[in-house]
């Protein structure tokens, strides 16, 4: 399935929502008028690409339609399509040069982080790379128990630490091990539950600091887990994480559980982060590349 029909599938209830809005009001469309830009304006707010933004896209498309001399309601659609995909930071996916290369996964309880590497490490493995996961997330027994059975499923190798140690030294142990055993890509699971940024930064910067000193000069990607259904919440979220770290990307998950998909290209527009990869369901196989001109065809398509 290419990566335009697989995000049509995932995305229904996305697609259904903003296509309706968006759809209606090409529907009675007649020219380009201020009635017209007011109401894909609201549209546009309605799925979640937030005010300032839909007000910035629709005084592009103003002003491109009567530069352009657009006159039927496919091309000004077209036009729309264009200037949301270009509100996005390409996706160059992740760089990876050196073995090992690491990949710190953060992001709040609950978004998807854990899901979010076994589909990682599932597509690593497949492209025939050896992977290992780091358990960083010591808080609950469960928590690494959960990334050992996609371990399992995907055939990755797993450091994992007794309950309560310190996320660092399994991060260590994990570097230590990836060396011993030639793995190309180390990918760390991380805690969401730090009381507040302070703490955050500190964990984090802990983390990078042994990364740094154990693998000089490797690639390492931070991804950032942002769960679509949280709305402009997630945008709050990862203001947060992106003053913590240097994020490279985002993942966005559960993008199949909402209706206001265009959280994607408002969270990609601010942090000025490629959104690199959209979950749209809980299986091994449910996570796409993201491709932000295809994204924005096959929502409003
Ligand atoms: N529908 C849907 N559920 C997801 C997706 N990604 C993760 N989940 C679910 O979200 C819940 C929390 O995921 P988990 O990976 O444990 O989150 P973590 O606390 O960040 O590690 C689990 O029930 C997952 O199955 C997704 O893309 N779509
Ligand atoms: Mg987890």
């Amino acid at each position: 399935m290419s990566f335009f029909d697989k995000i049509r599938e995932g995305l229904k209830k996305t697609k259904e929502s903003a296509q309706n809005n968006v759809n209606a009001v090409f529907a009675t469309f007649r020219t380009v008028d201020e009635d017209l830009l007011s109401e894909l304006e609201d549209s546009l707010i309605l799925a979640d690409i937030g005010a300032e933004l839909a007000m910035e896209t629709v005084d592009e498309l103003r002003e491109r339609a009567k530069l352009k001399n657009l006159q039927d309601s496919e091309a000004v659609k077209a036009e729309l399509c264009d200037i949301l995909g270009e509100k996005m930071k390409p996706n160059e996916g992740l760089s990876l040069e050196t073995a090992p290369s690491v990949i710190l996964v953060v992001g709040v309880n609950g978004v998807g982080k854990t899901t979010s590497i076994g589909k990682l490490g599932r597509k690593l493995t497949a492209e025939g790379k050896k992977v290992l996961f780091a358990a960083a997330d010591t808080f609950r027994a469960a928590a690494a128990d959960q990334l050992a059975i996609w371990a399992d499923r995907c055939g990755a190798d797993i450091v994992r630490h007794a309950e309560g140690a310190d996320p660092s030294s399994v991060i260590f142990d994990a570097l230590s091990a990836a060396k011993a055993r030639g793995c190309d890509v180390v990918i760390c699971d991380t805690a969401g539950r730090l009381h507040n940024k302070k703490n955050l930064m500190n964990e984090l910067a802990k983390m990078n600091r042994i990364i740094d000193r154990e693998l000089p000069g490797a690639s390492k990607e931070t991804l950032l887990v942002i769960d679509a259904t949280t709305g402009q919440n997630g945008i709050v979220q990862a203001e947060s994480f992106n003053e913590a770290c240097t994020l490279t990307g985002i993942i966005l998950t559960k993008l199949d559980g909402t209706a206001k998909g265009g959280i994607v290209i408002n969270i990609s527009n601010k942090l000025g982060v490629p959104v690199k990869f959209v979950g749209v369901g809980e299986k091994a196989e449910d996570m796409l590349d993201f491709e932000p001109q295809e994204f924005v065809k096959a929502f409003f398509e």
